[in-house]
């Protein structure tokens, strides 16, 4: 039956002039980083529920990140956050992770948990908690060479409440000195992801609101700073494709933190609310893929795709394969796009037909090429059924009540 919805599907793609031997190798290649945060207890600011089976410490997160790539093989990455994941022992933890066939990849300091920070970390007006923030964010460039990572993904959530609260122009600057002492500590391997996001914790002002603040703290600082899109972190109806086009021929397009919002910085599922965002998104940077210049073609190229997600109410692990899932979706549909049938519309500025072309390939089914990718791969070409029937859900209940917050 999967092999007869292939062949019709490899014979329609055919028609389309699509190479499908090159997506199929593209769709291989594709990798996905976890969030270690993802597999914690998380809640809103109203109410954490707690729920049976969450890992307890860095190490059984790993474990759980772990199914999440035996059952999609996309996922061989996890990202840590630093404290929420700190141990005594980083090399232990390297190691435990080799172990799982995974490494550890994005660095993510964190300078929003402690009291101290309440009125800003990197950009607060006392200069000993400056120096405090400072010091974490050149530890978490220390961790990163133990861990073996190139990745520092950077988010503040320094900003005001009030008008007249602080002065705004000081405290860029004074973000900008602390970063550069991080940006100098790094090295040459080590890549900056600057995220930005418009408001919460703070309500007035974020010091990096948005991409364009982002890029330019990046541009300041050299070449190895780059911008990270959160998809999450962006005003209602802002066309994050367009973001992600001037980045990305602006080369400066470093990372992503996937995830879906219906209102605020929902944290939800990937590809839950607006897949077609994601489509577009992954139009734009296949586009850029076939640039001109070498340098967007690059930067296209070597774009850390992450998720970030917080899960509230669901079950950890199948929302996390469930995400995965859909970015892979959404991918391999941007992979359909007929990029010469676009082309030849624009040049005869045909409006409906390079929509079209566009629009045509989001609404293909993609199952049977999911399908036989996975299988490929040594897969099951159901991530999701094959995750529910292993047992893991089940053997991990066994941890209690009680694991990690966040
Ligand atoms: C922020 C931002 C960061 C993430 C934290 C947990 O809103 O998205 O990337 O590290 O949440
Ligand atoms: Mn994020
Ligand atoms: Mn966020």
């Amino acid at each position: 039956m999967q092999d007869q919805a292939y062949q019709v599907f490899a014979a329609q793609q055919a028609n389309r002039g699509i190479n499908l031997e090159d997506v199929k190798s593209k769709l291989k290649a594709f990798r996905v980083e976890t969030p270690s945060w993802g597999y914690a207890d998380q809640g809103t600011r109203f109410k954490t529920f707690k729920k049976a089976g969450v890992p307890r410490d860095p190490f059984e997160k790993l474990e759980d990140a772990a199914q999440v790539h035996r059952f999609t093989g996309i996922c061989p990455s996890v990202a840590l956050h630093i404290p929420w994941d700190k141990v005594e022992d980083y090399v232990a933890l390297k190691t435990h992770a080799a172990a799982l066939g995974l490494s550890i990849g994005a660095v993510n300091p964190n300078l929003f948990q402690e009291d101290e920070y309440m009125l800003g970390s990197v950009t607060n007006s006392n200069p000993s908690i400056r120096k405090k923030a400072t010091d974490h964010l050149l530890e978490c460039v220390e961790i990163a060479k133990t861990l073996g990572s190139n990745v520092l993904s950077l988010w503040f959530a320094d900003g005001t409440n009030y008008p007249g609260q602080a002065n705004i122009r000081r405290r860029v600057q004074w973000m900008h000195e602390c970063l550069r002492e991080m940006y100098a500590a790094m090295t040459p391997e080590m890549r900056m992801l600057i995220e930005y996001k418009f408001y919460e914790p703070a309500f007035y002002h974020t010091d990096l609101a948005d991409w364009g603040m982002a890029f330019n703290m990046a541009g300041k600082l050299g070449p190895q700073a780059e911008v990270l899109v959160d998809t999450g972190h962006h005003a209602m109806g802002t066309n994050i494709e367009h973001i992600v086009a001037y980045l990305l021929g602006e080369k400066r397009l470093g990372g992503f933190h996937f995830n879906s919002r219906k209102y605020g910085d929902d944290d939800l599922i990937v590809g839950s609310i607006n897949p077609y965002e994601l489509f577009l998104i992954f139009y734009q940077i296949l586009d850029a893929a076939r640039d001109s210049d070498a340098g967007v073609r690059r930067t296209a190229e070597n774009i850390a795709y992450m998720i970030d997600q917080s899960h509230n109410i669901e079950q950890k692990i199948p929302a996390m394969i469930r995400s995965v899932m859909n970015v892979q979706t959404q991918y391999a549909k941007a992979l359909l796009v007929n990029h010469e049938e676009v082309k030849a519309a624009q040049d005869k500025q045909d409006v409906l037909a390079a929509e079209n072309a566009v629009r045509s390939a989001f609404e293909l089914n993609v199952t049977p090429l999911l399908s036989a990718v996975r299988e490929e791969m040594g897969l099951s070409p159901d991530p999701m059924t094959a995750y529910l029937q292993s047992g893991y859900g089940e053997k991990i209940l066994a941890r209690g009540v009680g694991g990690a917050s966040w």
